[in-house]
């Protein structure tokens, strides 16, 4: 009779243990052996750990379960519960967003870096919570430029008139428009198809982006214009947050910035390999005239940073040393 209520205990340990253990679904657009996929399975491996075995993460990259816009709004519902994506697409729903975004914002990687560790970049992360995000981390992206199919860009006058996809975000419409382009918004994973059959002649990205993408092979000519530094950000689903225990969250947030400088490692070793692999088959790098571009984005800033919190928190980037 006495081991009937012991049994029953046990078992019911065991269901509700069973019911919390997790395996998170997380999503990426990249392959294997992305930077940022890589870090986000490291970051499973470090959850699984300080849970004791608790809790795993599983990544579905690849766009497998869709394109960046479709797992944001996957999150925000609680249907997966985390996924890694560039911030501009962020940009419409969380209008801090755009801040990190901006054109010609950071000075460097190193300056990048700084207001993204520190209070800056926590604030922005916090004011996603908002909309059914919790911010976990960011993770780098390096600097974007332009890269085209028929002829250079050396100057702003070169962009004039050229179709150029971009990220779904209204801020990249405007930047590229206030290059004189015509800006075509469309998901990742078309863009290579976009450059062969001419629906668009240019895109922009990183180095690692453009390789393994590998949209080097139909767009040869590549622009430094480094004219964004947009991170990438790793955003948890509220729905599922409010379901965990404080450990849980805890351990979750801990185990996100301990993939951090995990993924800035892969990071800085990947843009070096990328930019060597398109060199070595065909691409140009080509030097611009920087200040032309840098000029002409004042409208963008006259349009996006328009209210006082905004106007401050770039204020707050430009004085971070
Ligand atoms: C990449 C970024 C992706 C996606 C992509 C794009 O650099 O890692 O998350 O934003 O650019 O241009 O759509």
């Amino acid at each position: 009779m006495k081991l009937v209520p012991h049994l029953l205990t046990g078992l019911l340990a065991a269901m509700s243990l069973s019911a919390q253990a997790t395996d998170f679904r997380s999503t990426d657009i990249h392959p294997d052996g992305y930077p940022t996929v890589d870090a986000v399975k490291y970051m499973g491996q470090v959850l699984n750990k300080l849970s004791n075995g608790k809790h795993s993460i599983k990544v579905f990259n690849n766009s497998a379960l869709g394109a960046e816009k479709d797992t944001i709004e996957q999150t925000k519902i609680g249907a997966i519960a985390m996924t890694r994506v560039n911030i501009a697409p962020m940009n419409n729903i969380c209008p801090t967003t755009v801040v990190p975004t901006m054109p010609f914002l950071f000075r460097s990687k190193e300056h990048m870096r700084a207001v993204l560790d520190g209070p800056i970049g926590e604030e922005i992360l916090k004011s996603c919570e908002a909309q059914g995000f919790i911010g976990l981390a960011y993770y780098d992206s390096g600097a974007r430029s332009m890269y085209t199919v028929k002829k250079p860009i050396k100057t702003l006058a070169d962009a004039k008139g050229m179709k150029v996809r971009v990220q779904q975000s209204d801020l990249w419409v405007s930047l590229l428009e206030a290059m004189g382009a015509n800006a075509t918004p469309m998901p990742f994973g078309e863009v290579y198809t976009a450059l062969k059959t001419g629906l668009v002649d240019a895109a922009e990205n990183n180095y690692p982006s453009f390789e393994s993408s590998r949209h080097f092979e139909v767009a040869k000519f590549y622009s430094k214009t480094e004219h964004s530094m947009a991170p990438e950000m790793l955003l948890f689903s509220k729905k599922i947050w409010d379901g965990l225990t404080p450990e849980d969250q805890k351990q979750i947030r801990q185990a996100a910035k301990e993939s951090v400088p995990y993924m800035r490692k892969l990071w800085d070793e990947r843009e070096e390999k990328s930019l060597a692999t398109v060199k070595a088959a065909g691409a140009q790098i080509i030097d611009v005239d920087k200040p032309s571009f840098q000029a002409a984005m004042k409208p963008v800033y006259d349009k996006f940073i328009s209210d006082a919190k905004l106007k401050d928190l770039i204020k707050r980037i430009q004085d971070t040393k």
